[in-house]
């Protein structure tokens, strides 16, 4: 890939309102990604490889557990914080991000808001550093939109838990330590179980052959009769309300990071429209091109505007599940269409991992779909202002 030029656009100069550890942090994070991010993603995304080296690197720079507290490794920041976070590392690969979205809102954040003491202490410091990476279970084969109808189950076998089962689609699974599964007890109620690596019958077959997320491994989580210590039960919160809680964490991490995808795509294709010479002019001088670049710098404007509020109000302990969910649709189907036609903007150029472009594109063909498809993030929106769930 050519050189990491990356500069962020900022239309609204929402920079202003953005306090120095914001910009701090974001800084610090973009100067990693283009040192240790940019120069090998599209060799490992090409070999769909994940970059095992760069583990370090996100502990070191905060990204596993953002807002969870120091006292637990945690890097204490806010939401906001959290966000511009997310969409430096997306800027660079929407799978680094996902790493780092389950690592902290799918596996720390549970242990974080459901667990005990005890469970705290063991898992989160592990877990912030990178010793551990985790994996969240929750979709099945036959149950992804409707995770309420899982058929994972576990029986209280008197000294533990034996956990039945598989998941699929599982981000980290191939080499996680800890996974944080969600699976039903003999009357039917969710509840959060963290599994271990090593325990016997539990296996992490990979998937393969995914044209998505090719830096960021995939797998299923397979449970033959696996003996589950008790204290392994996460026990504050049970229901399907548990793990939709901690997709509300992840949706809100997804919001800002899609913009981060749509800021380099649009960087790249305004870069190459002043570059690229046809019919003796730079194709950034033809009023197609440029409808292009000002459509997609007026929807990422908007894309900031909404996220900043939505950060300010998830500060504040108001932000709703609706409006993370709007978030989230909106974000990633505006960094979608940008991608596309950045994409065309290149020409055959924009095929080739010459550039981030295409690579950016076929990640987001995933991000559009996990966390909550299109469709459902627009009918959990229908429910909210009609009152009127139209999943069924
Ligand atoms: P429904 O009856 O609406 O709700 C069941 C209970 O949950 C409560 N609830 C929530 N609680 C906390 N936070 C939320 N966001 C919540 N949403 C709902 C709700 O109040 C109710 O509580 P109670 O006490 O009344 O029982 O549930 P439903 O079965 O009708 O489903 C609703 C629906 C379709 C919106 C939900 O199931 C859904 O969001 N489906 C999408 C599934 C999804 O997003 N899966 C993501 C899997 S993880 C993933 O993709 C990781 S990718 C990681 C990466 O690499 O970045
Ligand atoms: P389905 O639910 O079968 O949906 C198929 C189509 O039907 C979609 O277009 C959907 O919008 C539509 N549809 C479904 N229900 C309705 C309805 N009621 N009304 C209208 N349309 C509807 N899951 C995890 O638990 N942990 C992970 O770490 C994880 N990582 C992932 C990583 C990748 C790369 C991918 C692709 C997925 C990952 N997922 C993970 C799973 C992801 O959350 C699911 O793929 C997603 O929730 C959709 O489920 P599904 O694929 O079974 O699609």
């Amino acid at each position: 890939m050519r050189p990491d030029l990356f500069e962020h656009p900022d239309y609204y100069l929402l920079d202003e309102l953005l306090t120095d550890e914001h910009k701090l942090v974001r800084d610090a994070t973009r100067d990693w990604v283009k040192r240790d991010v940019s120069p090998i993603i599209e060799e490992y995304a090409q070999n769909a490889e994940f970059p095992q080296q760069i583990v370090k690197g996100l502990a070191e720079i905060g990204a596993f557990g953002p807002y969870i507290p120091s006292e637990y490794g945690g890097a204490g920041l806010d939401q906001i914080s959290y966000g511009l976070m997310m969409q430096e590392i997306e800027r660079g690969d929407s799978g680094v991000r996902s790493t780092c979205s389950v690592q902290s809102s799918l596996v720390m954040y549970p242990i974080y808001a459901y667990g005990n003491e005890e469970q705290r202490m063991k898992y989160l410091p592990k877990l912030a550093s990178g010793e551990w990476l985790g994996s969240f279970g929750l979709t099945e084969p036959n149950f992804g939109s409707n995770p309420g109808g899982m058929v994972t189950n576990f029986k209280d076998m008197g000294d533990h838990y034996l956990l039945n089962g598989a998941k699929m689609w599982i981000s980290n699974a191939p080499f996680c330590h800890v996974a944080v599964v969600w699976a039903k007890n003999e009357e039917g109620r969710i509840h959060g179980l963290i599994v271990e690596r090593g325990m016997e019958g539990f296996t992490t077959p990979e998937t393969h052959n995914k044209w998505s997320l090719r830096a960021s491994a995939t797998g299923e989580l397979v449970f033959d009769n696996v003996k589950v210590p008790k204290e392994n039960l996460l026990p504050n919160k049970s229901g399907l309300g548990a793990p939709l809680g901690c997709l509300d964490s992840a949706r809100f991490g997804i919001a800002w990071g899609a913009i981060g995808a749509a800021m380099d795509c649009y960087d790249t294709a305004l870069r190459y429209s002043k570059e690229r010479i046809q019919f003796d002019k730079p194709i950034g001088a033809f009023q197609l091109q440029q409808k292009k670049l000002a459509e997609m710098i007026t929807e990422i404007t908007k894309a900031q505007l909404l996220t900043f509020r939505l950060g300010q109000l998830k500060n504040e302990g108001r932000a709703t599940t609706a409006q993370i969910s709007m978030a989230k649709r909106n974000n990633v189907d505006m960094a979608l269409t940008i991608a596309r036609d950045a994409r065309q903007m290149l020409g055959g150029m924009g095929i080739t991992g010459d550039y981030p472009i295409m690579r950016h594109m076929m990640n987001l063909e995933s991000v559009v779909t996990y966390e909550g498809t299109h469709d459902i993030h627009l009918l959990i929106t229908g429910m909210d202002v009609t009152g009127i769930p139209a999943f069924k």
